[in-house]
């Protein structure tokens, strides 16, 4: 059979680099790989089927491309991947012009959002003939087997004679390594390793991609969901089977992965042993991932930085006790501090810290002390996200109890938690706590930490124009302007404020617009530059 998988992209989530192409020919996107699909299609040849991927960031496939290929190619299915809440709008445009040309194909859901939100999406966008929840892998081999009479494919939310219907749910799947390394050669794209900064920094100019070692986390966090599509559970890749993908692609001339685990530090035997076979196997690959900072594998720091792992970034969400005991964070600010001070001491070169503002029952104490504590850690990046609630997630359901969403009604709108929340800050102020904030900061930095300081913009400007290093020290210290700065458009870099909250209002928009999309080059690309 012939599938064509594609990656719904944010546009404020990539950007693509003054110098367009590398050296193979590649088109060059400052991004994370379209790791969903990527695993997929390699599930679906190994399995003897044809597959063709598409990734929205690509400029050379376009929407019209993908659905002119479509007619050409005609294939048995066409999947639609997709993350999170704010690139929903993205794949419903997409889906209702694919349907809007081709009656006959089926198409088919996946991702996050889509699974926490299967029935609905089903309803809401009936031209969509397929929603798969959780896993990809096994529900997709399944599915092509039984496209005709699906009622027994597990994890799968489809409509027969006009009625929803939900199958059950596929068991969790412990054995990961049962499924090939992802497709990584298929795509005509080559990835930038840079960092979601508001302006993005390019990292290095290795070749690049992710790479994923385990899935889920077992914590209570009230505004994630990641508990909720893997049920609570974690599960992981045997230490062999990752040193074996690193082989690979050591061969295959990478020199820089980022995991994209959502909780890497969980597991200290495995860490051990992943960083025992990287050094034995003489791998040179500089790698990055993300973890909790209560991780009991923290002794095994300085042996991650022996075996080249040179990103390490922490869920620090705040600097207020109160405020991580209201999110459920289950992590204290002392156990923040020791994880921070030992990553630095143990030789990792870019320790960061992601924070949240603007959460229930913060006041503006709490968050200058979020500030305070940023600046005296060692810590060496930050970003400091607007806290939003997602559908599926503890903060959710108490805000529907406390009559703040209506699940019917609001279920694919993107909120930023002030917005809706007596209890936070209002908008304003938090931004300009947040503004305020980042000055004293980066002053604090350069003052304080002036070596740490100076070693990470040297990075940035081995592969930044000067201009843009300049602006990201400056940024803070411009106030609150609006839209793209005359840099910013220069070095085709992202203004993630004023696209964020574009993207935010496209989910809010009413369904109606979407409804009857019409395939014309101008529609797809107001959607894109919104
Ligand atoms: C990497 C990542 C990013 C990267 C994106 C990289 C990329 N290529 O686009 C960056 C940093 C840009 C990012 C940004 C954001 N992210 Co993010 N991100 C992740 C993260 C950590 C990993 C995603 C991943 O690569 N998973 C690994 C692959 C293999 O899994 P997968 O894509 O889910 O695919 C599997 C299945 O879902 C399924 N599947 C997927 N598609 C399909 C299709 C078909 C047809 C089938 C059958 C199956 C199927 O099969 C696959 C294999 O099993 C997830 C957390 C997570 N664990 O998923 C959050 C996550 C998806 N992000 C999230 C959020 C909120 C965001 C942002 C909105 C953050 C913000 N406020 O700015 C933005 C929006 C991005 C967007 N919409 O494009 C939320 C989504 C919550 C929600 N309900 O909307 C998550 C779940 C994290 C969280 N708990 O908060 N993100
Ligand atoms: S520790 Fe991280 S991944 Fe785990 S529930 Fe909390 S925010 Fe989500």
């Amino acid at each position: 059979m012939r599938i064509f998988l594609i990656h719904i992209r944010d546009p404020q989530f990539y950007a693509l680099p003054a110098a367009k192409r590398a050296a193979n020919g590649n088109i060059r996107v400052m991004g994370f790989p379209p790791i969903g699909i990527m695993s997929l299609s390699a599930v679906v040849k190994r399995a003897g089927h044809e597959c063709v991927m598409f990734d929205q960031a690509n400029p050379e496939t376009p929407n019209e491309t993908i659905i002119e290929e479509i007619r050409n190619q005609r294939p048995d299915l066409v999947g639609l991947s997709f993350l999170s809440t704010t690139s929903y709008p993205h794949a419903k445009i997409l889906a209702r012009q694919i349907r809007a040309s081709d009656a006959r194909v089926p198409l088919a859901f996946g991702g996050v959002f889509a699974t926490l939100n299967a029935e609905r999406v089903k309803r809401q966008c009936p031209e969509v003939d397929f929603v798969c929840r959780g896993d990809g892998e096994q529900l997709l081999l399944d599915l092509l087997e039984r496209l005709d009479d699906p009622g027994s494919v597990a994890g799968l939310t489809w409509a027969k004679d006009g009625q929803v219907i939900s199958n059950p749910n596929r068991p969790l799947d412990r054995n990961l390594d049962q499924w090939p390394f992802p497709d990584r050669e298929s795509l005509p794209l080559d990835f930038v390793e840079s960092m979601p900064l508001d302006v993005p920094c390019v990292l290095s100019m290795e070749r690049f991609t992710t790479m994923q070692t385990s899935r889920g986390c077992p914590w209570p966090c009230v505004f994630c969901d990641i508990p909720i599509f893997n049920e609570g559970k974690w599960r992981s890749r045997s230490a062999s089977h990752v040193v074996e993908e690193f082989k690979y692609l050591q061969s295959q001339g990478y020199g820089a992965v980022y995991f994209v685990d959502d909780h890497f530090l969980l597991q200290p035997k495995r860490i051990e042993a992943i960083c025992r076979g990287i050094n034995d196997n003489q791998i040179t690959i500089q790698w990055g991932c993300e973890g909790r900072v209560d991780s009991v594998a923290q002794h095994l720091f300085p042996a991650m930085a022996k075996a080249h792992c040179r990103t390490l970034m922490f869920g620090v969400e705040s600097g207020s006790q109160k405020v991580l005991d209201r999110l459920k964070k289950e992590q204290t600010l002392e156990e923040v501090a020791s994880s921070v001070t030992r990553a630095k001491e143990a030789g990792i070169e870019i320790v960061h810290g992601f924070y949240v503002v603007g959460s229930p029952d913060e006041t503006v104490e709490d968050i200058r002390a979020t500030f305070s504590f940023a600046a005296k850690l060692r810590l060496d990046t930050f970003g400091f996200n607007r806290l939003c609630v997602y559908r599926g997630t503890p903060l959710w359901k108490e805000y529907v109890q406390r009559g703040l969403v209506d699940d019917d009604a609001d279920w694919f709108k993107y909120f930023k938690c002030s917005e809706i929340d007596p209890t936070c800050l209002s908008g304003p102020v938090i931004n300009a706590e947040r503004t305020a904030g980042l000055r004293r900061l980066f002053l604090y930095k350069l003052l304080h930490y002036p070596a740490q300081t100076f070693r990470l913009l040297r990075r940035f400007t081995r592969y930044m124009p000067l201009r843009d290093v300049i602006h990201l020290i400056v940024k803070p210290f411009l106030g609150n302007k609006q839209g793209p700065t005359k840099n910013e458009v220069l070095s085709r870099a992202v203004e993630h404020a004023a696209m964020k909250d574009a993207a935010a209002e496209l989910t809010t928009r009413p369904d109606a617009p979407f409804e009857s999309i019409p395939l014309n080059e101008e529609t797809t690309k107001s959607a894109h530059a919104l």
